[in-house]
């Protein structure tokens, strides 16, 4: 049994999501407003079929995929590049792989106690954010 995400989270901390958005190109206007932002993800899981939602006052993205199967992401409304995009599971972390222009761009997603972590990587960029249960 995989680890269960399902919930509504809110976000509590988000350390060097600036330099993370630099390296996605992200304009200075944009990155104003993004950063000033306290996202909430609702999450469903069933099995290895996900649903992700993470909305804000500005901007809002959908994310569905099945773990193990490749999709093309859009990322609109975000950078707005394609990627290839593949999630696997590695013990109880769910790992995503963004293959397209930005190299050594993804995410990871984990429980830690009561906190979901997301990890969002690009380039040589590190984003830590933390989520608490709504
Ligand atoms: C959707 C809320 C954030 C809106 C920020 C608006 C503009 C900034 C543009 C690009 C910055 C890149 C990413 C924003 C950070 C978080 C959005 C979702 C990150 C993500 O891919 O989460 C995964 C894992 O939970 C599911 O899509």
């Amino acid at each position: 049994m995989p680890a269960d995400f399902n919930g509504t989270w809110n976000l509590v901390s988000n350390d060097n999501f600036e330099g993370y958005m630099v390296a996605l190109g992200i304009d200075f206007a944009t990155r104003k407003i993004a950063k000033m932002l306290k996202p909430q993800k609702v999450i469903k899981q069933e099995g290895d079929s996900f649903y992700i939602h993470t909305t804000s006052t500005f901007r809002d993205y959908v994310l569905q995929f099945k773990v193990g199967e490749e999709f093309e992401e859009d990322n609109k409304g975000l950078d707005n590049r394609k990627c290839k995009t593949l999630i696997t599971w590695e013990n109880d972390k769910l790992v995503c792989v963004q293959t397209g222009e930005k190299k050594n761009r993804g995410w990871t997603h984990w429980l830690e106690g009561d906190d979901l972590h997301l990890e969002l990587r690009c380039e040589n960029q590190v984003c830590r954010q933390v989520f608490k249960r709504a």
